[in-house]
C-alpha cells in the first residue's frame, strides 16, 4: 500500500486537512494506495509555492529550459520499467501496451518539445518604415487537469510545453490514477528542479480540481477529460478571462470504403476500436462499411477481435486487460443491454469471461471486446461516448450517405478513412468534421501537428506550435525606423 502525498514547494506533504482517498487496481480490485484529498487550501498553497518559482524558472535562457526536458526525458526513460508497471496496476491495462506506449511517450513528449522549441525563430514582420517582432513570455502559474485513460502520457504532453515556455506548473491528475503524476514528482524532486517549478494536488475533481480552476492566480487551464467536466471548465473559467485549452470526448468513426485492403483495414479498425480497451479519446467506436463488402469485414472483424487475448495485464501475451473500474464496467454493460433494447445484435463479446491468460477471474473490471450489429447510426449506442471495448457496425451504400452517418455526430475529434485509392481518401477526409482524420492508418501521431477536436470535442489544439502559443502570450513590438520620419 502506497501513502502518496501532494508534491508542493518541492517537498511531498499530506492534505493540510489529513483527508485521503482509497486508489485501486482494476484488474485485482485490490487498495493499491492512499492519496490525499485535497482542498482549496492545499490548492492556495502550491499556487504561492508556483508564484514565487516563477520569476526565478522564466529568467532561465530557453536552452536552459530545454536542457531540462532534456534531463527529465533521460530520467523517465531510466524508469520505464518503473512507469510501465505502475500504470499497468493502476489503469489495468497491459504492461507491454504500458511500456509501449504510456511509457515511451511521456519520454518523447519531453524530448520532443525540447527539440521542438530549440528550432524556434523569432518571428518578425517587415514594412516600409518598420519592424515588428513577436515576443513571449510565460503565461505564469498554469493549471493542467489530465483524465485516468493514459495518465502520465497525457500528463507530459502539457508539463513539457508549459516548462519550456516558462511556467510554472500546479497538475491535478485524475483520482482514479494518480501513481505515475506521484513518479513524475519523485524524479522532479531526484533531478532537484527548483523548488515550487512542478507541484501536483491529488485529489476529487469537484473539490480540489474546481478549486484550481477559480484560482485568480492561475492564468491558464489544459483540461483533457470528458465532455461535460469540458463544460464546467469552461463556466468557470471562462468569465475569470482564463487562456482555455479543452481536449474533450470523442465518438469517432472508421470508414471502411469498397475498395480499401481489407487485411489492414481489419486490423487497423481492431486496434482503433479497442486498444487500452476503447478507452482513448481517440478510438474508432463506430465502424461505416460499404455494404459490397460489409458482410466480409464484419467476418473477418469478429475473428480478429476474438483473437484478443483478455487477462492478467502483468502477463506479457496480454492484449487487452481490465477497464478502468467496476463502476465503468458496469456503465459499458448498461449500454450493451440498451444496444439489445434498441434492436440491436451482439456478434461477440458483451460477457466478463477472459479468453486470455489466467487473471484474476471473477474480481477485475474486465469485459470482453464486445461487437454490435443492427443499430440504427441515430441510436444512443452510436451517438454518445462509452468509451470502453464496445463497437457498432454500420453499412453505407453511398459515399454520400456514409459522410451524412459520419458528421451526424455531436463529436468531432478524430476519425479514419480505409481505401486504395489515396485520392479518394483525401477528398472524403476533407468533408468530415473533425480535428483529425488518418487514412490507412490510426493513431499515427507526428507530434508536430494540431491535435484537438471540433464540435463537443473541445476547443483549440495542442501539439508542436499550437502548444508552445498556448503556454506563452505574445507582444507584438512594432519599432519604427528613426531614418524613415
Ligand atoms: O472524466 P472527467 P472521467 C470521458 C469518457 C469518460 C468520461 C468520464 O467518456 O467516461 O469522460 O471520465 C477532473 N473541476 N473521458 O470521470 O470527470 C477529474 O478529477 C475541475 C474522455 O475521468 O472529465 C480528472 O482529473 N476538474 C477523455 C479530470 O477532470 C474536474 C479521457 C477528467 O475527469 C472537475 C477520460 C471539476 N468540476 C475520460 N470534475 C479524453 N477525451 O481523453 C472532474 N475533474
Amino acid at each position: 500500500m502506497l501513502d502518496i502525498q501532494n508534491f508542493i514547494d518541492g517537498a511531498f506533504t499530506h492534505a493540510l486537512d489529513g483527508e485521503s482517498i482509497d486508489d485501486y487496481n482494476p484488474a485485482t480490485a485490490q487498495r493499491i494506495a492512499t492519496i490525499p484529498r485535497s482542498k482549496f487550501a492545499d490548492v492556495e498553497l502550491a499556487v504561492t509555492a508556483a508564484q514565487s518559482a516563477q520569476s526565478t524558472w522564466s529568467a532561465l535562457t530557453f536552452e536552459q529550459r530545454a536542457q531540462w526536458l532534456d534531463r527529465i526525458a533521460d530520467a523517465l526513460e531510466e524508469k520505464t520499467e518503473d512507469i510501465a508497471r505502475t500504470e499497468s496496476m493502476d489503469t489495468g491495462k497491459p504492461i507491454e501496451l504500458a511500456r509501449r506506449v504510456d511509457a515511451a511517450r511521456s519520454v518523447s513528449n519531453f524530448r520532443f518539445f525540447a527539440s521542438f522549441g530549440r528550432q524556434q525563430t523569432e518571428m518578425t514582420f517587415e514594412m516600409e518604415d518598420a519592424m515588428n517582432y513577436v515576443h513571449r513570455t510565460p503565461v505564469g502559474t498554469v493549471g493542467l487537469i489530465t483524465p485516468w485513460n493514459l495518465p502520465l502520457y497525457l500528463l507530459t504532453w502539457k508539463v513539457a510545453p508549459a516548462l519550456l515556455m516558462g511556467n510554472t506548473i500546479i497538475a491535478k491528475p485524475s483520482e482514479i490514477t494518480p501513481l505515475t503524476a506521484n513518479l513524475l514528482a519523485e524524479t522532479l524532486l531526484e533531478l532537484e528542479l527548483p523548488n515550487g517549478v512542478f507541484n501536483l494536488v491529488h485529489g476529487l475533481g469537484p473539490e480540489v480540481g474546481q478549486a484550481l480552476l477559480e484560482h485568480p492566480k492561475v492564468k491558464a487551464i489544459s483540461f483533457t477529460g470528458g465532455t461535460e467536466t469540458g463544460r464546467i471548465v469552461a463556466r468557470t473559467a471562462a468569465p475569470m478571462f482564463k487562456k482555455l485549452s479543452l481536449e474533450l470526448g470523442g465518438k469517432n468513426a472508421t470508414i471502411i470504403l469498397k475498395d480499401a485492403d481489407l487485411d489492414n483495414a481489419v486490423d487497423g479498425a481492431v486496434r482503433a476500436a479497442f486498444s487500452n480497451s476503447g478507452q482513448v479519446c481517440l478510438c474508432g467506436s463506430r465502424i461505416f462499411i460499404d455494404s459490397s463488402i460489409a458482410e466480409q469485414f464484419t467476418q473477418r472483424f469478429v475473428e480478429k477481435v476474438n483473437a484478443i487475448q483478455i487477462g492478467d495485464p502483468m502477463d506479457e501475451r496480454t492484449t487487452m486487460g481490465s477497464v478502468i473500474s467496476p463502476e465503468h464496467l458496469l456503465k459499458v454493460e448498461s449500454y450493451i443491454d440498451l444496444a439489445i433494447e434498441e434492436g440491436g445484435t451482439v456478434l461477440t463479446g458483451g460477457t466478463r469471461e477472459m479468453t486470455g491468460f489466467n487473471g484474476p477471474q471473477g474480481v477485475g473490471a474486465f469485459l470482453r471486446p464486445t461487437v454490435v450489429e443492427n443499430l440504427p447510426h441515430t441510436s444512443r449506442c452510436a451517438t454518445e461516448e462509452i468509451f470502453g471495448p464496445m463497437v457498432t457496425l454500420h453499412s453505407f451504400t453511398t459515399e454520400t450517405e456514409a459522410l451524412e452517418m459520419v458528421n451526424s455526430s455531436e463529436y468531432g475529434l478524430a476519425g479514419s478513412v480505409w481505401t486504395t485509392d489515396l485520392e479518394r481518401g483525401r477528398m472524403f477526409s476533407e468533408k468530415m468534421d473533425t480535428g483529425i482524420v488518418w487514412v490507412n492508418t490510426w493513431l499515427h501521431r507526428d507530434l508536430r501537428t494540431p491535435f484537438g477536436g471540433v464540435k463537443n470535442s473541445g476547443v483549440g489544439r495542442e501539439g508542436g506550435q499550437w502548444s508552445l502559443d498556448f503556454f506563452s502570450e505574445m507582444t507584438n513590438v512594432c519599432i519604427k525606423n528613426p531614418d524613415s520620419n
